[in-house]
C-alpha cells in the first residue's frame, strides 16, 4: 500500500491502516501499543509520510507491517543505532525506534547505554513483555527471578536487570512507564515522548498472556497506578528514581521523569552548528553504475 504523499487535511487513524494481517496472540499487548502510537501521532497532526518507525526484531517488530509510515525492519539489538542515524540525516523528521527487553536490554544493551549518553534526539519504545516472544517465550534479562521459562524451567540462574535503577544510572533526560492496557495513558506519554527536547524512554509493561505468566493484563491492571493524577512532579529526579525503582508495592506510570534544559546530540555537533540544510539534503545524487561494473 502506498503511502499518501501529500497533505489532505489533518492526519487521521485511518491513514496509518495497513491490510496486512495481524499474527499476534490474542491479547497481546502488542495491539494496543500500536492503537496508542497511531493515536499519539495523528493527535500531534503528525501524517505517515512525515514520520520514520524504526522497529527491532520480534514479535512487536512485526508492527512493522501492520501500519504505515516510513518503516524499516532492522537486525535484533541493533534498531537504535539505525534510527539515531535517521535522525541525524534528517532532524525535521521525528524519529521513533521500538525494541523488545530481549533486544535491547540482552543483545543490544550497549546500544541503548550510548544512545542515552548520547542524548539523541529520538523516541525509544520499549515493549517489555519481559521474555524473548517471537522465538517462543525464551528468559530475557528482565525475566522475573524464579520464573519457569520454556528453557529454563526452574528459573534463570541469573539475577534480572532492574530496568528503572539501570537507566537512570545513565543521567536520561525523559523517562516513562506505562502498560499495554492503558490506552489513554500510552497516548499521553508517547506524546509528550515526541515531543521532548532529547533521547525519551518509554518503558511499555506489555501483556504477553502465552509466554509471560507473572506480569499478566490482570496484575498490571491492579498494580499500575497514574504517578502524574497522584501529584508526582517529573522535574523532581530523587523522586522520580525512588517511585521509578521501588515497584515492591505498586507500579508508578506515567512521565517520571523530565529535563528539557540538557542540549541535545545534534544541538552539540559543532560542525552543524548554523548549518541550515539537513544531511539529507546535501547528499548529491551520484552516479555509481560504472563502479557496480567492477563488481560484475
Ligand atoms: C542477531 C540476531 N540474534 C538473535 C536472533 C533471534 N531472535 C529473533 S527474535 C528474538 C527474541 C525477541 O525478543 P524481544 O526482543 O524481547 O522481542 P519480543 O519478541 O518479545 O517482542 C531472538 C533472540 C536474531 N533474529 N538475530
Amino acid at each position: 500500500m502506498s503511502i499518501p504523499l501529500e497533505k489532505s487535511g489533518k492526519p487521521n487513524v485511518h491513514d496509518y491502516f495497513c491490510k496486512t494481517e495481524c499474527t499476534w496472540c490474542d491479547g497481546c499487548g502488542d495491539y494496543g501499543i500500536m492503537a496508542a502510537t497511531k493515536r499519539a501521532l495523528v493527535e500531534l497532526e503528525i501524517a505517515p509520510h512525515e514520520v520514520a518507525l524504526c522497529f527491532d526484531i520480534g514479535c512487536h517488530g512485526n508492527t512493522s507491517d501492520k501500519m504505515l509510515g516510513y518503516r524499516v525492519h532492522g537486525l535484533h539489538g541493533r534498531i537504535l543505532p539505525f534510527a539515531s542515524g535517521a535522525k541525524l540525516a534528517n532532524p525535521n523528521m521525528p524519529v521513533l525506534a521500538f525494541g523488545g527487553d530481549g533486544a535491547s536490554f540482552s543483545e543490544g544493551v550497549n546500544h541503548l547505554v550510548h544512545s542515552i549518553r548520547s542524548h539523541y534526539p529520538i523516541t525509544f519504545v520499549l515493549h517489555n513483555n519481559a521474555n524473548y516472544g517471537l522465538t517462543t517465550g525464551q528468559a530475557s534479562s528482565l525475566t522475573w527471578q524464579d520464573q519457569p521459562m520454556n528453557t529454563s524451567p526452574n528459573g534463570i540462574p541469573e539475577d534480572t536487570i532492574r530496568p528503572m535503577d539501570f537507566i537512570f544510572s545513565l543521567q536520561p533526560t525523559f523517562v516513562a512507564r506505562t502498560w499495554s492496557g492503558d490506552i489513554p495513558q500510552m497516548t499521553r506519554v508517547l506524546k509528550a515522548a515526541i515531543q521532548h527536547r532529547g533521547f525519551a524512554f518509554v518503558d511499555i509493561l506489555q501483556a504477553c498472556p502465552t509466554y509471560n505468566k507473572f506480569a499478566t493484563h490482570e496484575w498490571l491492571l491492579e498494580k499500575c497506578y497514574d504517578a502524574n493524577a497522584d501529584g508526582h512532579d517529573p522535574s523532581d529526579l530523587v523522586a522520580a528514581k525512588k517511585i521509578a525503582c521501588d515497584t515492591s508495592e505498586k507500579v508508578s506510570c506515567g512521565i517520571l521523569y523530565q529535563n528539557e534544559d540538557r542540549p541535545h546530540f545534534y544541538e552539540k555537533l559543532v560542525p552543524r552548528q548554523g548549518v541550515k540544510t539537513t544531511a539529507v539534503e546535501e547528499v548529491e545524487i551520484t552516479d555509481v553504475s560504472g563502479l557496480m561494473k567492477e563488481f560484475v
